[in-house]
């Protein structure tokens, strides 16, 4: 291996975002063992992949570990890269996939640790809902965001190069002896940010649309809703407990005292 420079590139911040998830159906499903091992009712996939419309993350992701649960033969998957950097399994239960990320040597970065909580049952609004079951298709993901803080000036090479678009492109002019020219086409827009809008679609998502800053904030506003349905029905709770306690005392109930 090159020997690689130590010397940090001051005053800057890279950032790139990816998507961690999963996707799970009923089994049986196209793609699964069938029938499938006893007690297993769904088929699943945990990932972690770029952006529709971003930069190659095998520039800077090298290797991913996943931890699934103890329930399974050989717990801990590494997927090197290329990747794709997923599992598919078979099971009956959610928990938590402990996911470790792995950097570019260039970079001297450590791993870093993130989770992921599988969604195997249908979620969101009724409709939502009602979709997710009518396509037996549940997609849970998010975006996640990496920083590489001053970065070594090799690492910031590879991080900026223009090599990483290259997946989004498409090869033209495969003509006899001449070299193939990659090209940007239609609505992909390379970029290492989220876009303002989704483009027309990228495939991939449940939804059928890319990541983009408007559905982040879509996404966000619906967290916002959920927390307040929470905190009303938290609010009902409390309601609830102040009337049983008053009805206790009432009946000369003594109330432990926390
Ligand atoms: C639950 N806390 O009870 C969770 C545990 C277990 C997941 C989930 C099968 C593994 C196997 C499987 O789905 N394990 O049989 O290989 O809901």
């Amino acid at each position: 291996m090159a020997p690689t420079s130590s010397k940090r590139v001051k005053n800057t911040k890279l950032t790139r975002h990816f998507l961690i998830g999963n996707e799970a159906h009923l089994l049986p499903h196209p793609g699964y063992p069938d029938p499938p091992p006893e007690n297993h009712t769904k088929g699943w996939k945990v990932y972690v992949r770029p952006l529709p419309n971003g930069p190659d993350i095998t520039t800077w992701l090298k290797k991913v570990q996943f931890k699934l649960h103890h329930t399974y033969n050989d717990a801990s998957r590494t997927i090197e890269a290329p990747g794709p950097f997923e599992v598919q399994e078979t099971g009956y239960g959610e928990f938590g996939v402990e996911i470790r990320l792995y950097f570019a040597p260039e970079s001297g970065e450590k791993a870093v640790y993130r989770e992921h909580y599988l969604v195997l049952a249908p979620y969101g609004s009724e409709e939502q809902k009602a979709r997710q079951e009518r396509e037996n298709l549940i997609v849970a993901e998010r975006l996640e965001t990496v920083e590489f803080n001053e970065p070594t000036v090799d690492f910031f090479k590879t991080l900026t190069s223009e090599d990483q678009f290259n997946w989004l492109k498409v090869k033209k002019g495969r003509g006899k002896g001449k070299k193939p020219e990659f090209v940007f086409e239609g609505d992909v827009e390379p970029s290492a940010q989220l876009p303002e809008k989704a483009a027309a679609d990228t495939g991939g998502l449940g939804s059928g649309g890319a990541w983009s800053v408007l559905y982040e904030r879509q996404v966000v506003a619906q967290l916002r809703e959920a927390e307040k349905v929470l905190d009303a029905s938290l609010d009902e709770e409390r309601r609830g407990m102040e009337e049983r306690r008053r009805r206790m005392e009432e009946l000369g109930m003594a109330v432990a005292a926390k």
